[in-house]
Parts: structure tokens; sequence; C-alpha cells
């Protein structure tokens, strides 16, 4: 529902209840644009409350706390979003990221992952990499320690390996029998398509002005052996750019990476929309052009360097989590349909 807040307990309130209710939200900035522009609310947090971390779906909240405690203890904002993934890596329950995420075809859990510096304009990536636990901290080591920027498959699993990286079984014994019973279905042709594609993206602004970026996927459930997806495809499902703000993406990966989507959204930033609005146009912008227009499942967070933050999602929108010092909070996306905005790409202005 746009414009609704949800707080921890994940019970819709508003705005308006959730500004008065949190105790924290008075640190909350919330913003009007001018009337020209989208009617959404500009968030974002005011300097002294830095850091911050925003990142996808409600699982992102243990994520972005346990990255405000590593950044607290001394860490680099880096360190914060790699172990603040760990989290959700390491969450055997998630079929999404990690080990414990639905397996491939085959029956294997391939994961994609990278990693990204404001500073130096760094990255990491890794793709299609098999029983590893934690994939982003690969792609960490791709970017510090190799000339390179993405490892995949094999050869991903070899540098992890050489590189004394825990490793975890290739599917968890009760993903494997759900496997089991879909491979019996295909084998009857009466399987359901690829399913199951939830990612975390977290992106992280620290008090000194820099961004950082990492997303953590095992893909879409059921997917062809070597399939990859935006995640862990710069500029895809994750973008950060020092002067200007970060991005990252979750939903079905297909219909990201052939608009560099996360890139754009910092693009719009750079042009000078919000974080939200940015999320908004490149929704529309995307869907303006693709055959299944608004029916895209897609969905993409944002913040920016003044510590604005925002998301957008196709459909009715996602929910998405923000923390910084006092304040942790599932928020809900505004959505976007074919319905909501009239023509696509009709209701605003366009971009100049
Ligand atoms: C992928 N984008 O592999 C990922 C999956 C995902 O929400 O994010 N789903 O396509």
């Amino acid at each position: 529902m746009p414009g609704t807040f949800v707080f921890k307990s994940l019970k819709p309130m508003t705005r308006r209840d959730f500004l008065a209710r949190s105790g924290a939200v008075s640190t909350l900035l919330v913003t009007s644009r001018p009337a020209s522009a989208a009617a959404q609310p500009q968030v974002g947090i005011p300097a002294s409350a830095k850091p911050l971390f925003v990142s996808t779906w409600p699982f992102g909240r243990a994520s972005n706390e346990a990255a405000l405690k590593v950044f607290q203890a001394g860490g680099s904002l880096l360190d914060a979003v790699e172990q603040g993934i760990w989290v959700t890596e390491s969450d055997a329950g998630n079929g999404s990221v990690g080990l414990g995420g639905i397996p491939n075809a085959a029956g294997v859990v391939q994961l994609d992952a990278c990693i990204m510096e404001g500073v130096g304009h760094r990255a990491g990536s890794v793709a299609a990499l098999e029983g590893i636990r934690h994939p982003i901290s690969v792609a960490r080591r791709v970017m510090e320690k190799t000339p390179h920027v993405m490892l995949v498959g094999e050869g991903a699993r070899q540098f992890a390996l050489e590189q004394g990286f825990e490793q975890g079984e290739r599917v968890s014994p009760g993903r494997e029998k759900a496997w089991k019973n879909w491979k019996a279905q295909q084998d009857a042709k009466r399987a359901s398509k690829p399913k199951g594609h939830d990612t975390i993206a977290l992106v992280g602004l620290g008090p000194d002005g820099h961004l950082c970026g990492g997303c953590s996927t095992s893909g879409m459930g059921y997917k062809l052996p070597g399939r990859v997806g935006d995640s862990p495809i710069l500029g895809s499902g994750l973008y950060v750019d020092d002067e200007i703000g970060a991005a990252g993406a979750t939903g079905i990966g297909e219909n990201v990476l052939r608009y560099c989507g996360s890139y754009q959204v910092v693009e719009y930033m750079r042009q000078g929309l919000s974080p939200q609005d940015a999320c908004l146009e490149t929704l529309r912008r995307i869907a303006k052009k693709d055959p299944k227009g608004f029916d895209l499942s897609i969905s993409f967070i944002a913040i920016d360097k003044q510590g604005r933050f925002g998301a957008a999602g196709t459909g009715s929108g996602f929910q998405y989590s923000v923390t910084f010092p006092g304040t942790s909070v599932v928020l809900q996306s505004p959505g976007l349909t074919a319905k909501s905005v009239g023509p696509i790409g009709g209701n605003r202005p366009p971009v100049k």
C-alpha cells in the first residue's frame, strides 16, 4: 500500500501513526517535493544519525542491525556491509540467500554475490558458486586480492577454497527433498516454473559520507544450471557511486539485467531525483520499454549521499528495512501497476 509504513511488528500503520509511535522517529526527516514532482514523501536522516543501512525485504533488518553493530564496534563500512549480509546468508530457513536456498534444476545451490565500495570505485563479484557458505566474502576477496572483478563457477569455487573459505553442503537435506518432488513432477511434465526469488541487497552510508553495498542470493529456485541473475552483475543488482548514492535490486533478475537497473537508479539520483523517485522512475522507464509492462516482479532500494532513502517495486511494492542508530524499521515501498500510473510513463514529466 503506497505511503504506508510498517514498524517492527510488520503491522501496517499509516505514516502518521508511524511518526507518532516511534520514539526514534524524531530523527526521520520527511519532506515534500514540489507539487510538480511525484507525490512521494522524501525520507531521510540527519547527518548526525549516520551510519545508515538500507536493505531489501523484512529479513534485511537483522542484517542491517548486525551491520550497525559491526560499524559501532569499530569495523569499516565495508566490514559492516559484508558481515551484515552474513546474517542472511547464514539463515538456513531463508530459501533464497545462502546455502539454505532453493537449488537449481540439477539439485545444487548456486550462489551469486557482489560487493562494491564507493572509495576507489572498487568491486568484486562471484557467480554460480557452489558449496561455500559466504559468497559475499568471496566477492570481497576477489576485489581485494585479485586483479579481477568477477569469478564464476568452478573457478570461483577453487579460489574460495584456496583462500580458506568455509564450505557447506551443496544443498540442504530439506531443500533436496523438495527438489526431488519438483524433479519428479518435471519428469511427468507437471513441474511448476522456477520459483522463489528474494535477494539481500544492502547499501550503507557512513558518517564520513562514503558509501558501500553488497548483494547476495541463491537466485531463482530450480533455475537452469549456470544461470546467473542480476545480483552479481555490477550496475544491475547493485551499484555504488561515491559521488551520488547507491542502489540495489531484488526480483526476477532477467528483468533487471536487461536494463542495468541499479545503475539507472543512481543515474536518476545524479540528475536530481530523490532515491524514492529514482526507484519509481527506473521502474517506469523499464515498464515503458518492456513487453511485460509493469508485470515484471522487480524492486529497488536506494540511498543518496545526503542520507535520504527510498524504494519502489512493481505490483503492490515490497517491504524493505532501514536501520540507523536508535531506529530499525521495516517499511512498505510504493508499488507501480499500469493502473496506478495510468499510461506508462504518463503521470510525471520525463526526466531531462
Ligand atoms: C535473481 N534477483 O537471481 C535475483 C533473485 C531475487 O528477489 O532477487 N529475487 O534473479
